[in-house]
């Protein structure tokens, strides 16, 4: 009998941002023309992790900062799904920054959409890696995930998204869908996507936003221009949302499985179809 998953209902609340991004994540699903049975959500630890109960898609949830390691699993056991990951400011950049710099630098065909809040939603509030200084005590400077992808030479394709501009979010996360299943690496989205109940940040972000996408002097091809432009707006106090990079590297998946059409998930791999091959290996060790 076959069985079919429904999908749950948010748990986010009312007017919290993550509705945005699923909403526009839906959208970019429907106009890549994605087969949803071929999709799989990787999502971390928090309130934006849950993204992944409520489209009906494949979904694993992960442990706390290590969705990036499970997506690379899972794209390298088989090439062909559309594999995204998704969670939070916190599990992303602060407990998960050694994957995500790591991820960067291997090129896997993931997209991965960070729900940048600022502050750690499911926990009540602490603060996050990317909180200015004075909120919920936090004496430090936040840093920006776009500048930490520009420092690292293998990455591809680098982008940021407002929930409360969602026409522009749609084509974002569309731009990084088509890039991940043309095979050309990872697709960094972060999206803000304001918590409303402990940071609601929707008029502050409104007003500080810079849309790259409307320059028309600014070429996300050029990666000078783009570093330049993200540090020079963020001096100026403002964030720079759109399209900030994009370039071509080899993925992952090309330089590292042998037949991406068939790969490891895909393979006989019993006993008793690979008896040959697995008494050479057991030569190599026994003598
Ligand atoms: C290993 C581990 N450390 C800490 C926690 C506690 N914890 C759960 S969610 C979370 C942070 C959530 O913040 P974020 O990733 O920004 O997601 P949000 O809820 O804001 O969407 C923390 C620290 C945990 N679950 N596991
Ligand atoms: S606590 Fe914040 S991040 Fe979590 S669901 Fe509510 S508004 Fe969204
Ligand atoms: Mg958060």
């Amino acid at each position: 009998m076959t069985q079919v998953f429904e999908p749950a209902k948010p748990i986010w609340c009312a007017g919290c941002g993550d509705f945005g991004v699923q909403a526009s994540l839906q959208k970019a699903l429907s106009e890549t023309g994605t087969n949803l049975n071929d999709v799989v959500i990787v999502a971390g630890i928090g309130c934006s992790g849950t993204i992944q109960n409520n489209i009906p898609t494949y979904g694993y949830h992960s442990l706390h900062g290590r969705t990036l390691p499970s997506a690379i699993g899972v794209k390298l056991a088989n090439p062909k799904l559309t594999v995204i990951a998704a969670g939070g400011d916190g599990d992303g950049y602060a407990i998960g920054m050694g994957h995500l710099i790591h991820t960067f630098k291997r090129n896997p065909s993931i997209l991965y959409i960070i729900m940048n809040n600022e502050t750690y939603g499911l926990t009540k509030g602490q603060y996050s890696p990317t909180s200015n200084p004075g909120f919920e005590g936090n004496v430090e400077n936040g840093m920006d995930g776009i500048l930490v992808g520009l420092g690292v030479p293998s990455t591809t394709f680098l982008a940021r998204g407002f929930a409360g501009a969602p026409a522009q979010l749609t084509r974002l996360l569309t731009d990084g869908l088509t890039h991940v299943q043309s095979g050309k690496g990872f697709a960094f989205v972060e999206v803000l996507s304001p918590c409303v109940t402990y940071n609601d940040t929707y008029k502050l972000w409104k007003n500080i936003t810079y849309d790259v996408d409307s320059d028309t002097n600014f070429n996300p091809r050029d990666k000078i221009g783009s570093y330049t432009t993200v540090i020079n707006k963020r001096e100026e106090g403002k964030i720079p949302i759109g399209l900030i990079y994009s370039a071509d590297h080899p993925s992952l998946e090309q330089v590292s499985v042998d037949d991406q059409e068939k790969g490891p998930a895909l393979q006989d791999i019993s006993l008793a179809s690979n008896m040959d091959r697995y008494e050479a290996v057991m030569k190599t060790f026994l003598g």
